[in-house]
């Protein structure tokens, strides 16, 4: 809540300072003074089930603008509209009545078929959910132990004898896909199929030559049946077209069948193998926190437990390049690696301390805890569960201050993103829980608080939401020399009211001054914390379900997130 001449002191210090004064600070913290770390597996049971109405509803979001899928808002006046591409955007003006992306949305949605997958007897869903932590004196990380429920769901990788990243490309837009120019021809089924790319098979249901008007692989008679848009070849804007989640891929003779795997082309769905360095196995608990995370946002993560690799525990990142050709490649399928998004558990990489790095918008990511000294084993499957969470939300293209915004400890962004909650996640409800924000706190001055009304809303966010979360962390004093703040402090209170920011146990409406970044200033704007789930890159930049890319997959492109650090440091 905030009083609205707080917020008209708020803008005007923007439109004054442009900002005033970006919070400079780059980095970590520890999650030191974390005092509670309770295993909380709060979605367990249907991940899929029908969600709550929300308000805050993800998918109500504006579409992420890096979304390759997204769909164009084409004026139909627009004398420069490009006549070219007829499978762009006709949703608009004729809205499918099955569209379960189509605005506005009913509030309840009892037609969305989440269900089915869960009868599967390959369903990852449907393993039973560890609710203790293993026991701490047994064995550390056995490679192949029974308590993991993710077992390879493939044989060792070997080599593929035909390399499909062989081929690099000069486009520089990989979000471009290539887009036939006649509306009937199908690249993936058509008569002459690329020799060299993974194909959407042809079936019984779409034989070749079936009429396929937004060419993703899925005939126009058959998008009826399973429910999908005729054209839209991409209909839940998960990166995976509709014919792959139905169909799944081939090449060469090799098949992935991505709805024997869980795909849904009415769901959000993200594949992710993980392999680890000798000892450094994820607990399988720490697995599912993520995946019943991203379950009660309706997106279904399909993580597996991939195979121990052997490499030195230590792993050379430098600027990230390599770890694709000298890592990832040779330990996922590259059928895979079409879909798949890669991790890798180690001890460390370059030497260093950090619990992670990872490309923003990329596809591979690193948890390295080695470093870190944690209280129990519960704690250390805590720490595994956010830092996996945090890394996988940088490969889509989220950063540490949420949104485009690297700004470090910022106190309004409630997410596992932000180092305050890597560790030990965000309080909400009681509870501490590891989750991306689905709301967004409007932007706050250091030098204009108010106690009394704390943080304020933005977006579509309701006060209420706010209220659910509690106790924030702010950060009281940084460690310069690894910015990683070691003295972290709960205020109480909630986001929505009553937050004493000063520590000084009194609430006051203010507006008074506080440093809330542990920096030594406090003169900083934090800019809003915008709702993440609705505006995940998918895709990473169009590699993600990309049979024809148009790039160099090697080639790390986008900016290294370097996570935080703290060598031999207690959390
Ligand atoms: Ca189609
Ligand atoms: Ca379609
Ligand atoms: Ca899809
Ligand atoms: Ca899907
Ligand atoms: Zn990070």
């Amino acid at each position: 809540m905030r009083i609205s001449s707080i917020r008209f002191a708020t803008w005007m210090c923007v439109l004054a300072l442009a900002g005033c004064a970006q919070g400079g600070s780059a980095t970590p913290g520890d999650g030191g003074g974390v005092e509670e770390f309770v295993v909380q597996l709060d979605v367990i049971g249907d991940p899929f089930a029908e969600p709550t109405p929300d308000p805050n509803d993800p998918w109500a979001e504006p579409h992420d603008p890096n979304d390759p899928w997204a769909q164009p808002q084409v004026d139909p006046n627009d004398p420069w509209a490009q006549p070219e591409q007829p499978e762009e955007p006709q949703e608009p003006q004729q809205p499918a009545p099955n569209d379960p992306w189509a605005q506005p949305q009913e509030p309840q949605q009892p037609e969305e078929p989440l269900e089915p997958e869960q009868t599967q007897p390959w369903d990852p869903w449907a393993q039973p959910q560890p609710t203790e932590p293993a026991d701490p004196l047994a064995p550390p990380q056995q490679p192949e132990s029974a308590d993991q429920p993710h077992e390879p769901q493939d044989p060792p990788q070997q080599p593929a004898p035909n390399d499909p990243w062989a081929q690099p490309q000069a486009d520089p837009w990989p979000w471009e896909q290539p887009q036939p120019t006649d509306p009937t021809t199908n690249p993936t089924t058509g008569p002459n199929p690329p020799s060299d790319r993974p194909v959407v098979p042809a079936t019984a249901e779409c034989p070749l030559g079936s009429a396929d008007y937004d060419s993703d692989g899925l005939c126009d008679s058959a998008e009826a049946k399973y429910g999908t848009l005729v054209q839209n070849p991409d209909t839940d804007r998960d990166a995976l077209s509709d014919g792959m989640e139905v169909y799944g891929i081939a090449f060469q003779g090799r098949t992935l069948d991505l709805a024997a795997l869980g795909a849904n082309p009415l769901r959000r769905d993200v594949f992710l193998e993980i392999d680890y360095v000798q000892g450094y196995r994820p607990h399988a608990t720490a697995i599912y926190r993520v995946v019943d995370a991203f379950a009660a946002a309706g997106v279904a993560l399909h993580a597996e437990v991939g195979q121990q690799i052997a490499v030195t525990p230590d792993i050379p990142v430098g600027e990230g390049e390599q770890v694709d050709i000298a890592f990832k490649q040779p330990n996922l399928d590259p059928l895979k690696a079409y879909v798949y998004r890669w991790a890798l558990f180690a001890h460390s990489y370059d030497g260093g301390g950090s619990s992670g790095v990872a490309p923003l918008a990329d596809t591979w990511l690193l948890v390295t805890l080695g470093n870190f000294a944690f209280r129990d084993e519960a704690q250390r499957i805590e720490a595994q569960a956010g830092t996996l969470m945090h890394e996988l939300g940088h490969t889509f293209n989220l950063r540490h201050g949420g949104i485009e915004d690297n700004t470090n400890y910022k106190p309004n962004h409630m997410s596992v993103m932000n180092y305050h909650y890597q560790f030990s996640g965000v309080r909400r409800d009681g509870a501490n829980v590891f989750d991306y924000s689905s709301f967004t706190v409007d932007g706050v001055s250091e030098s204009l608080l108010s106690e009394v009304g704390a943080f304020a809303p933005g977006e579509t966010t309701i006060e209420s939401d706010l209220a659910r979360y509690t106790e924030p962390l702010i950060c009281r004093a940084l460690d310069r020399a690894y910015d990683f703040c070691h003295t972290p402090a709960r205020i109480l209170g909630n986001l929505s009211a009553s937050l004493d920011f000063n520590g000084n146990g009194i609430y006051e409406a203010g507006p008074i001054a506080a440093d809330l970044n542990g920096n030594g200033t406090t003169n900083e704007y934090f800019k809003p914390a915008l709702a993440e789930w609705g505006r995940l890159n998918y895709s990473a930049f169009g590699v993600i379900g990309n049979l024809n890319p148009q790039v160099n997959r090697h080639v790390a492109r986008t900016e290294l997130a370097k996570c935080q650090s703290a060598p031999n440091s207690p959390l």
